[in-house]
């Protein structure tokens, strides 16, 4: 009995929150649906090709590259959080490090039907999505590398993402905090990202796991990921000195 309620609260939020995706997108048209023939299970299916529909169309991939093109990348800003000398050391972070991430988990809270915590091998058994980049950092620097990670439109989907939910927030060990909307979150190139050119994620990049945005300046892709909130109340970092969006 318990387990089909849970299936039905799961239906519930992939079923609304395909509504909402419509609705910020939209508003007042109705998205055309595939049949899923009462099949409880092809809600998901349903959940995806509506968020294709309502937006991948008008979603531009940026641009990726070949692997001759990958460049040297600076790492900028914070380099380590377990760094004791530095304003931003993070105690939990360097638990985490001492362990190698053994017991690292990326909670994903707030407006989801399901919130919990995601280990690095839970979320590399999602399926990945390899990218090969420029990023553009605000400095005036580009560089080219290779991202691979899982989109987060598949955690989303995962988590249940709910009707009301407006923005995705995400907070880092450095102590970050910053959001972007559900276009952004739903964009295929946009990876929770633990691996860099072929290898796990270094330190300086933002070990273990950080975001790829890839339509957005260098700082929108957090490094050092510790918490993601699902929010409809867009929830204010305070004065960052930067614009909140930064697309191009
Ligand atoms: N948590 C966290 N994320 C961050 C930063 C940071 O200092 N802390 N720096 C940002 C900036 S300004 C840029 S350009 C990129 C740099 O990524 P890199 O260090 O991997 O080159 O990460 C961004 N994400
Ligand atoms: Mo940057």
């Amino acid at each position: 009995m318990k387990k089909r309620k849970e299936i039905i609260t799961r239906r519930a939020a992939l079923t609304t929150g395909v509504a909402a995706l419509g609705a910020l997108l939209i508003p007042g048209c109705k998205q055309p649906m595939p049949p899923n023939y009462g099949n409880i299970l092809r809600m998901g299916d349903n959940f995806t090709y509506a968020a294709h529909r309502a937006l991948l169309s008008k979603q531009s991939l940026a641009k990726e590259y070949s692997f001759s093109d990958i460049s040297s990348m600076p790492a900028t800003g914070t380099i380590n959080p377990a760094d004791t000398s530095k304003e931003y050391f993070s105690e939990n972070y360097d638990k985490h490090l001492r362990t190698g991430f053994e017991n690292w988990e990326l909670p994903v809270e707030g407006l989801v039907a399901r919130p919990g915590s995601y280990s690095l091998n839970q979320l590399k058994r999602f399926s990945p999505r390899t990218q090969i980049t420029r990023h553009t950092c605000e400095e005036g620097w580009t560089a080219i590398a290779e991202w691979t990670g899982v989109p987060l439109r598949l955690v989303l989907e995962h988590a249940g993402i709910m009707p009301k939910a407006r923005w995705v927030n995400f907070y880092s060990y450095d102590g970050w905090l910053d959001s972007i909307d559900l276009i952004d979150a739903f964009h295929p190139q946009t990876i929770l990202a633990y691996g860099m050119n072929g290898k796990n994620l270094s330190i300086p990049h933002g070990a273990p796991v950080r975001l790829r945005l890839e339509r957005q300046i260098g700082f929108k892709s957090m490094k050092y990921l510790e918490k993601i909130v699902v929010s409809e109340e867009y929830i204010d970092p305070g004065d960052i000195g930067w614009a909140w969006y930064n697309g191009f």
